[in-house]
This record gives structure tokens, C-alpha cells and sequence, in this order.
């Protein structure tokens, strides 16, 4: 049988030893990997809450008197692909939780 392995002293996978005793159990493997997507739910969150708020934010600077009429008019273009691009973050977000929360 072979001798169990071992880390370098020091090495950048320290992290995943999260109770500190040495040993990386498979356990602690599987809760690294449950932060690591949770985290990575979170940023995603954040993602979708920006766009929204972005483009609510957007279209109320559209509206206020100091945006030129001439402006929008040249931007208008511009405008449709910037609304697209938003929600359809918003839109990816909200079909891959519910993909997510369908296979659990
Ligand atoms: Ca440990």
C-alpha cells in the first residue's frame, strides 16, 4: 500500500484544511466546495442586482432635463443593445436558479 500523501510545508492549499488539524479530509474537501459555490451564487446575485438597478438608474438620467434631446437620438441604437445586454443578465441569472432549484 502506498504511504499517505503529504503537502510541502506551506503550500497555498493550506485553505482547504478548514478545522486546522493538519489532515485534509474528503469532508473538508466537499465544504470547500460548498463555500466555493455559494460564493460564487453570491457574485452572481450581485451581477443581476447591478444590471437591474443600472438600468433603472439609466432610464431615470434619460429622462431628467439635462440629457440632450439630440443625445438620445443619436445613442438611440446604443440604448436597445445596452437594455438587451441588462436583462438578459438579469434573465440568465433567474433561469439558471430556477434550473438550479428544479434539479436539487
Ligand atoms: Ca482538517
Amino acid at each position: 500500500m502506498n504511504p499517505p500523501k503529504k503537502f510541502q510545508k506551506d503550500t497555498v492549499h493550506s485553505a482547504l484544511d478548514v478545522d486546522g488539524d493538519g489532515v485534509i479530509t474528503d469532508a473538508e474537501l466537499q465544504q470547500v466546495e460548498a463555500f466555493e459555490k455559494a460564493e460564487k451564487m453570491e457574485a452572481q446575485k450581485r451581477m443581476a442586482w447591478v444590471a437591474m438597478i443600472t438600468m433603472i438608474f439609466f432610464t431615470a438620467a434619460v429622462f431628467l432635463p439635462i440629457f440632450p434631446d439630440a443625445r438620445i437620438a443619436a445613442l438611440a441604437d446604443l440604448f436597445s443593445l445596452f437594455y438587451i445586454g441588462m436583462a438578459s443578465c438579469v434573465g440568465a441569472y433567474m433561469g439558471a436558479t430556477a434550473y438550479m432549484s428544479k434539479n436539487r
